[in-house]
């Protein structure tokens, strides 16, 4: 799939504004064919990209799980004529339907990654309705199982009942989060794009295309030519290697030429030239050991939900670079395609997360593997060119609620995935993030490059107690360490309520905060096999309502609006050296 992009031979419109939806909290909606569209006094107004959950609270819809229906109208343009017409949907969370004029048209693929829908209803010159059938609920089977009061009361675990019902720590924001595009390419255009390149100048690039046609790569001056679906190698002499110092970007074009010889479809994309790999306990980028310093994160702000907000992100990425991170995992979920462009620009490198969190093996089918697969091979798909990915995330905390089925049987789950992931990209590192509940034997790390643990040591076990804190991480680091592998503390972190103070260590003030993350990291930077660590979480944001969380999660060193905590100036000093 190719982003959308506006050249001499492609074109997109972006379908941001103002769209109605319409609840179906009863699932009637297939059945009396809401698919043709609502009368407006049915609907609520809904900006898109943007949740509904903020945004129609009043309405009643803050919590709201299920399906609901967007819709829009279209005018396709004339100049549209005699090309390939799609929409293009960055993402739908967490699953979609489309219909045109009122006909199914296609759907999503894996959540928070972009898909495209085909249909002949698409006719430039015409004005179409566009409907979208959007679901919040996840299947009990997914890679990160949906839950219902059934499965709470079943368990007899009522205290752990969430609203919206979530087996996860952040808000099942519904909607569509990101933009929706009307895209125009030629048709038998290119269709996709990999991209490897190396530190040394060398690239190669596959182009998708209908078979049998040339295609014509250009990088800074150099030029080779190939057919689709085969590798065409180029190398591009005194390349600058990007690196969080000097993140340089190359242009790539990649064209297919007609019979002719003549241009007849042109893709840019951006990359870079880099190594990454791992070497005993150690984290190599071109060549040289690194060390991540940075945050878990998530896209979440007052209102629109996890819609995307580009001032917050141009804000998100001037506070990285003030306080002196290094890099970001996309926690829980891939995020947006502009999310990475800067990080691509900026040079804060990336461990990029699928959607899996807390993976329960009771609940896993054939079609867990089938769907956790998907989701890795179409993140790689649309991230595998961006330099700034440094590793592949396969899951969250799997294996949190401690069930016994984990251990017996997710190891062949795991092989599979990991073995699926590295033949689809051999130069990235893999790696998941731990629980302390799957424990140090976890069956995943036998197949991580990296071993990526989440440690709430201080907060949920010995809290208020930093030193013994400490000697806790320490032990875990130590454990961990015989596996001979890289160890990242990809999780650590505490609640601090912004403007609580004290004297002693007491837990949600900034002061806690800020020394529990100071001695975590004092102990990471002695430990010989720690490659650094990522604070949970960079700011405040929201989670389903329990008991244990005020509205938010509190554990950013931002608040939800980026005002700094005093753990932001604590690492500011800690991190300056970048
Ligand atoms: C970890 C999860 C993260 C939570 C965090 C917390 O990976 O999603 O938000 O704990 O409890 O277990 O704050």
């Amino acid at each position: 799939m190719i982003r959308p992009q506006r050249n001499a031979f492609r074109d997109a419109l972006d379908l941001s504004g103002i769209w109605r939806i319409r609840f179906d909290p009863d699932d009637v909606g297939e059945a009396e064919g809401w698919g043709a569209g609502s009368a407006v006094d049915h609907t609520h107004p809904i900006a898109v990209p943007g949740s509904w959950n903020e945004q129609l609270a009043e309405a009643g819809f803050m919590d709201y799980q299920g399906a609901a229906w967007l819709q829009t109208e279209v005018f396709i343009p004339p100049s549209f004529e005699g090309r390939r017409v799609r929409l293009r949907f960055d993402s739908a969370d967490f699953s979609a339907r489309v219909f045109v004029d009122g006909v199914l048209a296609g759907e999503s693929g894996p959540a928070f990654l972009p898909f495209e829908i085909d249909s002949d209803g698409l006719v430039a010159g015409r004005t179409v309705r566009v409907v979208v059938r959007v679901d919040n609920r996840l299947p009990l089977d997914h890679p990160t199982p949906g839950v219902g009061p059934e499965q709470y009361a079943a368990e007899n675990r009522l205290r752990d009942e969430y609203r919206p019902a979530v087996r996860f720590d952040f808000f099942p924001y519904g909607g569509l989060n990101r933009p929706v595009w009307l895209t125009a390419t030629p048709i038998g255009g290119i269709e996709a794009v990999r991209l490897r390149a190396s530190a040394d100048g060398a690239l190669t690039a596959t182009a998708e295309a209908p078979a049998g046609s040339r295609i014509h790569i250009k990088v800074a001056g150099v030029e080779a030519e190939g057919v689709a679906g085969e590798p065409i190698a180029l190398r591009i002499p005194d390349v600058r290697p990007w690196s969080p110092a000097d993140p340089v970007l190359y242009d790539v074009a990649v064209e297919r030429l007609d019979a002719l010889g003549v241009v007849a479809d042109r893709v840019e994309l951006r990359t870079g030239f880099r190594d990454v790999g791992v070497r005993g306990h150690q984290l190599l980028l071109n060549g040289e050991p690194i060390i991540l310093k940075g945050f878990g994160k998530h896209e979440d702000g007052p209102i629109r939900g996890r819609g995307l907000d580009l001032p917050q992100l141009v804000k998100d990425f001037g506070l990285l670079d003030w306080i002196g991170a290094n890099s970001v995992r996309t926690s829980h979920y891939p995020y947006s395609e502009d999310f990475l462009d800067f990080a691509d620009e900026r040079g804060v490198l990336v461990i990029d997360e699928v959607f899996s969190v807390n993976l329960d093996f009771r609940q896993v089918t054939e079609a867990t593997l089938a769907q956790h697969k998907a989701g890795v091979r179409a993140l790689i798909e649309r991230d595998g060119h961006r330099p700034s990915v440094i590793a592949w995330s396969l899951a969250n905390e799997p294996g949190y609620l401690a069930e016994p089925e984990y251990r017996a049987r997710s190891g062949p789950y795991w092989k599979a995935l990991f073995d699926d992931a590295r033949a689809l990209d051999p130069t990235r590192p893999l790696t998941h993030a731990n629980v302390g509940y799957a424990g140090l034997n976890d069956p995943a790390f036998d197949q991580a490059d990296i071993v990526s643990i989440n440690r709430y040591f201080g907060w949920y076990q010995a809290p208020g107690q930093i030193e013994r804190a400490v000697e806790l991480l320490r032990a875990d680091l130590d454990a961990m360490a015989r596996q001979g592998k890289p160890v990242f503390l990809s999780e650590f972190g505490a609640d601090a309520l912004a403007g609580q103070h004290s004297t002693s260590p007491q837990l949600f003030t900034e002061e806690y905060q800020a020394d529990l993350i100071a001695a975590f990291w004092a102990e990471l930077e002695r430990h010989p096999a720690a490659i650094g660590g990522h604070v949970w979480n960079f700011a405040d944001f929201r989670t389903a309502q329990h008991s244990r969380r005020v509205v938010l999660n509190l554990k950013g060193v931002f608040t939800r609006d980026r005002q700094p905590k005093r753990a932001a100036f604590v690492l500011r000093d800690l991190w300056s050296d970048r």
